[in-house]
């Protein structure tokens, strides 16, 4: 058990609650992890997949009705709903806990209550936090037990540091109708019943290193973000460190994961970070982020040698599959696997690709995996100061409107592009797919309180570093007129971040626009792909009203959050407004 009394209290009364059979603290070692798969065989939670080509990996299928993460049930619960601002759904905080309370009185009669501590970021960090997730889910333990230092190392952090985030979870009986993912900012606490998938039910991932996560840092000057951290030498033997915010499901893995393309020798990269990052200021005055995660829980579709190898390879042994297809020699399966045929649909249903009219495993079907596996892993994902930042990557994915890529006139400018960013949204959450939605930060369902104090605490960044990163806004996903993808994407993304890293040196060329600074089509080095002069024009094109458009769009947007969104916002998008003309 614990020496920390808060814990053991807690535990007991969680306890009296829910009811549970028998109660296991976790202690995350492999004795531990190999009696759960045993047990979840045997439940058939999971399937084994072929041991021979994927030693060690099995396959989970969650509830037909439990795929995605559920924004619309998501509360954040603060005293004042105007703390939670208009970016989140809002329930009093004592309202909240007597309903979700009724729903877990007695909901973990015949099962284990697992008590699972874990850390968030390096277990020696100063800037690490710790959780205690209490799940009724062995599958939500073996995941956490990837995704996060936990067991007892972190149970150790608990009590030397004395507070850590509660998070009590169970699957409840899985009906959506009685799902909710609570969050109580000041208490730091979570709770969250009907969902086994992903980021409902993993609670130190977007519950905790986000939500929970983003209004601590507000309150004690840093920043939790949906970003990834990527490490880059070029050529001339120069490391810059890039951070990168997308929406869910528009690329991050890959991006973090990139590939040099044979195409630009002498270049390395290796990730950090694929989710989330913590940044703070570092005693260089520099802003350095750590990555708080110790896994990737990845989107599986499209993940192929040729999109990322890294990733493809990672995911032969020891991993966790969710929601993929099967082939007839029961290896997983998902659209974008070069090879293999499935026979079996995500939903265990047999799948005759020939006459099938969906696709056979869920478009937003998962890997979980350690970050060790990863062949572009950076012992530096244990550095406790984090890596130091050059730039901010701000992207979506935008049919139209966005060019390629364009950099912001200062660091303001720069938080009024994240503000302003929008993507057209994607199976990641439930919900319609593709259409367009602003998503400042590409934190809209991960902020934990309003965005005008969000935007002002990124404000006051200029006020604690002497040195803050470039920020530019990317847009990889610009199509042309007969909806085709101009920009070839994933390894020869790293075109673009030459060009940056150029810029970061001083050395790069740029010309001024009213949006901010572009590169000159001779700028990027195109050195071994094929792109016509028409396709670079139009991926370098502003159109004058379509970015009236978008402008006004933005301004609009902005003024919904009325009198909290600072003025220094307001002004900066003026600014852009009157150059366009
Ligand atoms: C994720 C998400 O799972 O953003 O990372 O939805
Ligand atoms: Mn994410």
């Amino acid at each position: 058990m614990t020496t920390n009394t808060s814990l053991r209290d807690w535990v007991e009364q969680t306890a009296k609650l829910t009811r549970p059979d028998r109660i296991h603290w976790c202690n995350g070692s492999d004795i531990e992890r190999d009696e759960l798969i045993q047990q979840m065989l045997g439940t058939g939670d999971l399937i084994e997949l072929n041991q021979a080509t994927f030693p060690k990996c099995y396959l989970h299928r969650s509830n037909p009705s439990d795929v995605a993460r559920v924004e619309h049930l998501t509360f954040i619960c603060t005293p004042d709903q105007e703390d939670a601002g208009p970016n989140n759904n809002w329930m009093d905080p004592a309202a909240a806990h007597a309903r979700i309370d009724a729903l877990f009185a007695g909901c973990m009669q015949g099962r284990t209550m697992y008590v699972v501590p874990y850390c968030m970021g390096p277990i020696n960090s100063p800037h690490s936090r710790c959780g205690v997730e209490i799940t009724d889910s062995p599958y939500v333990v073996l995941n956490m037990r990837i995704m996060t230092r936990m067991g007892t190392p972190a149970l150790h952090r608990i009590e030397q540091d004395g507070t850590f985030v509660r998070g009590l979870h169970s699957i409840g009986d899985l009906d959506p109708d009685k799902r909710f993912i609570m969050h109580f900012p000041e208490e730091l606490s979570i709770k969250s019943i009907g969902s086994g998938y992903g980021g409902n039910a993993l609670l130190g991932k977007k519950c905790h290193a986000l939500r929970i996560a983003s209004y601590q840092a507000r309150t004690e000057g840093w920043l939790a973000e949906h970003m990834l951290i990527v490490g880059m030498e070029n050529p001339r033997g120069e490391v810059h460190y890039v951070l990168g915010a997308f929406p869910s499901a528009c690329g991050k893995t890959n991006l973090g994961m990139l590939i040099p393309p044979d195409t630009m020798p002498g270049w390395k990269v290796w990730t950090i970070g694929e989710d989330i990052a913590w940044l703070h200021v570092g005693s260089d005055g520099r802003l350095r982020a750590i990555n708080p995660e110790a896994g990737f829980f990845g989107v599986v579709p499209g993940t192929s040698p040729k999109t990322n190898r890294n990733a493809y390879e990672m995911i032969h042994h020891d991993t966790i599959f969710t929601n993929v297809a099967l082939t007839a020699d029961n290896e997983p399966w998902w659209e974008g696997r070069t090879s293999g045929t499935p026979v079996i649909d995500w939903q265990g249903k047999p799948y005759d690709k020939a006459t099938a009219t969906t696709p056979a495993a869920h478009p937003n079907s998962r890997f979980t995996v350690s970050a060790k596996q990863n062949p572009a892993y950076s012992h530096l994902m244990e550095h406790p100061e984090g890596v130091p930042i050059s730039a901010i990557l701000f992207g979506g994915r935008r049919r139209e409107v966005a060019p390629l890529v364009y950099e912001a006139r200062d660091w303001a400018h720069g938080v009024m592009i994240g503000a302003g960013m929008a993507s057209e949204t994607t199976a990641a959450a439930v919900g319609q797919v593709g259409v367009v939605r602003r998503d400042s930060m590409a934190m809209k369902p991960f902020c934990g309180y309003n965005f005008a104090d969000y935007w002002s605490h990124w404000l006051s960044f200029e006020g604690r570093a002497k040195q803050l990163p470039k920020v530019y806004h990317v847009n990889w996903f610009r199509q042309d007129r007969d909806g085709k993808f101009l920009w070839p994407g994933f390894g020869d993304n790293l075109r673009v971040l030459s060009w940056i890293i150029d810029r970061c040196e001083g050395r790069a060329q740029a010309k001024e626009t009213p949006i901010g600074f572009l590169p000159r089509p001779e700028d990027i080095d195109l050195k071994g792909i094929n792109l016509s002069d028409d396709a670079l024009q139009q991926l370098m094109n502003i159109d004058q009203s379509a970015w009236h458009a978008e402008i006004e769009d933005i301004g609009k947007y902005l003024e919904s959050y009325g009198t909290r969104v600072p003025q220094q916002l307001k002004d900066k998008h003026r600014q852009v407004q009157r150059a366009l003309g």
